[in-house]
């Protein structure tokens, strides 16, 4: 058993449960998974079991329980003294770019679902989808222009920014983004790290089906 827990929702569809179990993943941190089905009859009483806010993730450690993915992103960083840019002017940056992601982007969350294992999934395309396409391509730009001589990821080396937009490259890959090439070389990125392969793997195995998270399916 390990010092950790992690409590996640169905691996295709909880994007927020992905950030955090990304993060112990390149943190090299071991942990135990717990699941809850979301969109249960028994769902809300399972994770009041576990968090007072009704949501996953949860990260136990110890006698303590923390929520919200961001509050675990940091307190895994302030633990391992990794995880963010060792630099202070790239960590504020950093944290610039995930808070802009857990308070932002809702017509991208709304109209493009994450359905983990979905591929080739289309929707019309509407105006505030394509500013929140624009603004994250032009973020994650930034970052590599800024950034890209220390390392692969937006701020050089893994930072709890890349778990942070780790679903949001699932979204990108399920219903076809269009994309500059330094963000699709991001992208690239992202999608060929071994711990998402893993991620991707787990959910494809998973037999629930959400259908208000089933976005753009042909005649849908
Ligand atoms: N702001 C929260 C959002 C967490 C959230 O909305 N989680 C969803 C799953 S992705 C949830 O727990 N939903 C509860 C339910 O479906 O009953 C965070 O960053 O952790």
């Amino acid at each position: 058993m390990s010092d950790f827990t992690l409590v996640i929702g169905n691996k295709n569809y909880s994007s927020w449960s992905l950030r955090p179990w990304m993060l112990l993943r390149h943190l090299g941190l071991a942990f135990d998974e717990v699941q809850i089905a979301l969109s249960q009859p028994d769902t809300r009483t399972h994770i009041a079991q576990y968090s007072p806010a009704g949501r996953v993730p949860v990260l136990r450690h110890g006698a303590l329980t923390i929520w919200e993915s961001i509050a675990i992103g940091e307190y895994l960083c302030e633990l391992t003294g990794r995880g963010w840019p060792r630099d202070r002017a790239a960590r504020a940056h950093a944290r610039v770019v995930s808070a802009e992601m857990h308070g932002g982007f809702q017509a991208l969350r709304d109209q493009w679902p994450m359905s983990a294992r979905a591929v080739g999934r289309r929707t019309p395309m509407t105006d505030e989808l394509a500013a929140d396409i624009e603004r994250i391509d032009a973020l994650w730009s930034d970052c590599r222009q800024r950034f890209g001589a220390n390392g692969p990821w937006l701020c050089g080396d893994y930072s709890l920014a890349d778990a942070m937009y780790a679903p949001v490259a699932l979204r990108f890959r399920s219903y076809g983004a269009t994309l500059s090439a330094a963000a699709g070389s991001y992208l690239d990125t992202v999608l060929q790290d071994a711990p998402l392969q893993q991620w991707l793997a787990d959910a494809a195995l998973e037999s629930w089906t959400i259908a208000y998270s089933e976005g753009g399916l042909p005649g849908g």
